[in-house]
């Protein structure tokens, strides 16, 4: 029985001694767990029942070979994995990632914070997480279309509409889930929503593709108006130039946000005359070729091109992190604060290092996490879940109203978890109110 109190440096030291190397897994972990000790420590059948302990380890986790031959006939091995973290309130849920930075650690840091996410959004699904190290730039469609079958050739044993339901996360976006879906069908005989994100002819959701952008800026919006003020009029800069950013660019334009900065793996671009929707359908239509870098934004319109930078020196009122983890350091946050930046929102998972969370938090920016800024996406992919149970399609009116509800249901619930004496502490809120109801689900189920 582990009834005494949890000494936090105890908790976390013995945690880095049992997945040694695990570096983004341990960020994830120490950036959550110190919220939730007072919590824990006041709950003794938490405490009894090891919750921290149990939480901060997979219930499962699948490794495996995907060999694939290439457009000359070579073969290739690629490693994939699904880590199957906490299935307490419902089936594991949570994307799949092909990039070659994959492996065990990133994937037990999106599947941890994916299960907190998952447990905000108010909808019955457990957290996961998978992909693998397969690099798809400069890779033809025959190419990745082979490899996404590979991959399903062995994740298909582990997945199911009761048991694991996957979605799309970094390069893996409608057309790599209809590659895959198409192969669980051919080896299952069965048409059954084992995938979200799914194409809108078979099963895929209405909202889907846009839902994490917009919830991102939806959920900027609550905190906005949470502080008296409104987005209209606000310089944004955006990195990332996929799915999840070019839908908040989309949004925050479409709400008189002044957006001027998109990057990507090679550099960002600055817009002094801010994104219009024409712009961002031709960044969404160049990014969609293979290896696309966004420098050809600055021959195409009236911007500057900046190799190898993060567009964190830009001077703004809100900064969203959209593109990948750890992208915003100490340095960019420090110039984010000099130059007046007053709110950042996560669109991507952890893109924030602790160093500038830190700083951040002594300047008194306001500051939303990824696991509740973010969740739009997973929600949607749970109404998908539920459209495919039924087998029905509800409207893009009524899917548009539900992702609002939900991301007014998360900022508020964040907000009152995360009360301080004078304000709000959005990453307080959302660790504890995602962590109780998975917690005493739990405790209800009891150990075996
Ligand atoms: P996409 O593949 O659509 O886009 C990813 C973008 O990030 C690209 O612009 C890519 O540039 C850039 N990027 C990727 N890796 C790096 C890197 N190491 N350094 C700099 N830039 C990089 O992915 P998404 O938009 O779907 O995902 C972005 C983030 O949002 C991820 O953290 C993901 O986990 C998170 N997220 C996604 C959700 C979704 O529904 N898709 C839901 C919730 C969170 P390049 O083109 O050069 O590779
Ligand atoms: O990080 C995430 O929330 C996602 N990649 C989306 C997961 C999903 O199952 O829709």
């Amino acid at each position: 029985m582990s009834s005494s109190k949890i000494d936090l440096d105890g908790f976390l030291s013995t945690l880095k001694d049992r997945t040694p190397g695990e570096n983004a897994f341990h960020q994830a972990v120490n950036e959550v767990i110190p919220d939730l000790i007072p919590v824990v420590n006041e709950t003794p059948a938490y405490r009894d029942a090891a919750i921290l302990e149990r939480l901060t380890e997979p219930d499962r986790i699948v490794s495996f070979r995907v060999e694939w031959r290439d457009d000359d006939n070579v073969a290739h091995v690629n490693r994939g994995y699904r880590v199957q973290f906490n299935s307490a309130i419902g089936p594991y849920k949570g994307g799949l990632r092909f990039h070659p930075s994959v492996n065990q650690s990133i994937l037990k840091f999106l599947g941890f914070e994916q299960t907190f996410k998952n447990a905000l959004t108010g909808l019955p699904m457990g957290g996961g997480k998978g992909g693998a190290d397969f690099d798809p730039s400069g890779r033809s469609d025959d190419e990745i279309m082979r490899f996404c079958q590979s991959f399903m050739q062995e994740l298909h044993r582990h997945i199911g509409p009761d048991i694991d339901i996957p979605a799309g996360d970094i390069n893996v976006g409608t057309r790599e889930i209809g590659w895959m879906f198409g192969e669980y069908r051919r080896i299952t005989n069965r048409f059954a929503g084992v995938l979200t994100g799914k194409g809108l002819a078979f099963g895929g959701s209405e909202m889907r593709t846009e839902a994490t952008g917009y919830g991102v800026v939806q959920f900027l919006c609550h905190m906005l108006a949470e502080h008296n003020d409104q987005i209209d009029g606000k310089t944004i800069v955006i990195s990332g130039a996929g799915n999840v950013a070019t839908f908040a660019a989309e949004l925050a334009v479409c709400n008189g946000g002044k957006v001027v900065t998109l990057s990507d793996s090679k550099g960002f671009i600055h817009d002094k005359n801010g994104l219009t929707q024409d712009k961002i359908d031709w960044v969404r239509d160049h990014k969609s070729k293979p290896g696309a870098s966004l420098e050809a934004y600055a021959d195409e319109f009236d911007a500057t091109w900046h190799a190898d930078k993060t567009p964190w020196d830009v001077a703004c009122d809100a900064a969203l992190p959209c593109a990948t983890q750890n992208e915003l350091g100490e340095d960019g946050a420090k110039a984010l604060i000099d130059n007046g930046c007053k709110v950042i929102v996560e669109g991507a998972n952890m893109p924030t290092t602790t160093e500038a969370k830190d700083a951040f938090r002594e300047a008194g920016v306001l500051f939303a996490p990824g696991k509740a800024a973010n969740a739009g996406g997973v929600a949607v992919s749970g109404l998908e879940i539920s459209q495919n149970r039924q087998r029905r399609s509800q409207s893009r009116d009524d899917l548009a109203e539900a992702l609002k509800d939900i991301m007014q249901d998360i900022h508020d619930n964040c907000a009152e978890a995360g009360k301080t004496g004078d304000g709000v502490d959005y990453t307080t809120g959302a660790n504890v109110a995602g962590f109780k109801k998975v917690a005493d689900a739990m405790c209800a189920a009891g150990i075996a």
